[in-house]
């Protein structure tokens, strides 16, 4: 089993996070009084085969959340490599992905800030909205993009996303590794 020279893979995901503010109704006895907003942390394909790609050569995602959570350490082991949670504050979550046993690929580390507000933004005009989007289903949608940041607002729903697109690049996979898990 040898490395394959030369060769370099590159596989897109998309990671992020949505967040829903929650009102009087949308809150259940089972969240805290003092929550704002239910979010999910993710890791996911744009492919159209999806997370079955991602499979192919993610053994596991670990995501790291804020002290302040019970069990801050979540692993997941199958799509969707995902975590849901309901709190009151942004903070940075560490997200690391393992790839398959014998790949003897290192563990990519890095970090997403969770995004429940979008104070910051620049507000952009809606004339730019409809040109852009005039199909009826965008007339609430807000979509901006700073520094690789997508975020996308739904004012009806009172949600908001914020995701990267990247790349995860194998230098000179293995052989094995190549033709198990990097061939599509
Ligand atoms: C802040 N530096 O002060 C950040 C920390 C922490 C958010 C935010 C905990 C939820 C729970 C929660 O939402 N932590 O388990 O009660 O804004």
């Amino acid at each position: 089993n040898r490395r394959i020279k030369y060769l370099s893979v590159a596989k897109p995901i998309v990671y992020g996070n949505s967040a829903q503010k929650l009102d009087e109704n949308s809150k259940s006895v089972s969240i805290p009084q003092e929550h704002t907003h239910l979010w999910t942390v993710f890791v996911k394909s744009p492919t159209v085969n999806g997370d079955a790609d991602l499979t192919k050569f993610i053994k596991k995602v670990i995501f790291k959340l804020h002290d302040t959570y019970k069990n801050p350490i979540r692993t997941i082991e199958s799509p969707p490599f995902q975590v849901t949670e309901s709190g009151w504050g942004e903070f940075e979550i560490n997200i690391k992905i393992v790839f398959h046993d014998g790949s003897s690929e290192k563990i990519v580390s890095f970090y997403h800030h969770l995004r429940l507000h979008s104070y910051y933004l620049i507000p952009i005009t809606d004339q730019k909205q409809l040109k852009e989007f005039p199909d009826q289903q965008f007339k609430t949608h807000k979509i901006e993009e700073k520094e690789g940041e997508k975020i996308h607002i739904d004012e009806d729903k009172n949600e908001l996303s914020s995701s990267f697109f990247d790349e995860i690049v194998f230098n000179e996979p293995y052989i094995d590794f190549f033709q198990h898990c990097l061939l599509n």
